[in-house]
């Protein structure tokens, strides 16, 4: 699938904005100046942003824990969720999400989700209305190897089997859960036949590559969206930092995280290829980075600057108000 140069530069930038602000949010933790318990993204940008790339703004996501990556490349405003990190009532959910529960419902951010496949059934609840309203809209779960051990992800893929609903359910497999190797703590060698089983297709790729995630979730998203019911994509791709900021990473084996930063590498990789291909200059990436690292900037100093919440405010947002007589 040939990709316009335009898109090729909007992917190598959210890739680019998610390394970066990850990396950048590690340093603010490590300073103190960020409250609460991280988990980064950082090594993975390519399944989160070659997988959002084939959805618009009506089409649905729901996050993990770690879900920095997915909310950026779904149209996440990087300032407001960095206000939101830092506990400002200027954040995206004022302030009282922080990491672990990013949400933008007008972008179809369903919300970042600390409970281990929590997001499944979300986006098949999300995937039936689509399919009730006729709108041709899909909902994708981001979920990682540690889900596909939970009953829920079950549940919800053979639901939406059943219901035939356009839920596309991404598993990234970053081998580990906390701090255990899958081989450890799952019981089959292949876990793309462990979700094929439930009756849908699921597309392989190489989750360091943008362009093979982008192709394996163009297939799972078109297979979905045109009604042939639910769809998959497994991505293989470590993570570069612990589980949470702070993780000693005791488990990793010699020189693991040294070769997946060096060898493993998406930026890296789409570098090469434009270099092979020719479609976007060395020169132009360079300017999106500089770009990037200057928005960075401008959101740690805007959220650091930012309001803070009012105790009063502790208690609005609690309950919805569906109006009178409510
Ligand atoms: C239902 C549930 N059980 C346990 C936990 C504690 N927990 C938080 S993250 C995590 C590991 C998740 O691993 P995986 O799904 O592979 O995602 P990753 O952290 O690798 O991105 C666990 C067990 C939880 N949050 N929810
Ligand atoms: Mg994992």
């Amino acid at each position: 699938m040939s990709i316009p140069t335009e898109a090729l530069s909007d992917a190598y930038r959210l890739m680019k904005t998610i390394r970066e602000f990850e990396e950048r949010v590690n340093a603010e933790i490590m300073n103190g100046q960020i409250p609460g318990f991280t988990h980064l993204y950082t090594g993975q940008e390519a399944n989160a942003v070659g997988v959002c790339a084939h959805l618009d703004m009506g089409d649905t996501i729901i996050s993990t824990h770690r879900g920095h990556g997915h909310c950026i490349a779904k149209g996440a405003d990087v300032s407001g969720m960095m206000k939101e990190l830092f506990g400002s009532s200027e954040g995206l959910c004022k302030g009282k999400g922080g990491s672990m529960h990013v949400a933008d419902i007008d972008k179809g951010i369903l919300g970042a989700n600390g409970i281990v496949a929590g997001g499944p059934p979300i986006s098949v609840g999300s995937a039936l209305a689509a399919k009730i309203r006729k709108n041709g809209k899909v909902a994708v779960s981001f979920s990682g190897d540690g889900s596909v051990n939970q009953g829920t992800c079950f549940e919800a893929m053979n639901m939406a089997v059943v219901l035939q609903a356009p839920a596309v359910f991404v598993i990234e497999n970053n081998y580990y859960s906390e701090h255990t190797n899958i081989s450890y703590a799952v019981g089959c060698d292949d876990l793309k036949a462990r979700t094929e089983a439930f009756g849908f297709p699921v597309f392989v790729a190489d989750g360091a590559d943008f362009f093979a995630v982008h192709e394996a979730a163009g297939k799972a998203i078109a297979h979905a969206r045109a009604g042939n019911g639910p769809a998959g994509v497994f991505a293989e791709q470590g993570r570069y930092h612990g589980h949470f900021v702070g993780d000693p990473q005791h488990y990793r084996g010699e020189g693991e995280l040294d070769d997946l930063r060096e060898n493993r590498c998406c930026l890296k990789n789409f570098r090469a290829r434009m270099v092979e291909s020719g479609e976007v200059s060395q020169d132009v990436l360079d300017g999106i980075d500089a770009e990037v690292m200057a928005l960075i900037e401008q959101a740690v100093t805007d959220a650091k600057a930012a309001a803070r919440p009012t105790p009063e405010q502790v208690t609005e947002d609690v309950y919805i108000n569906y109006g009178a007589g409510a």
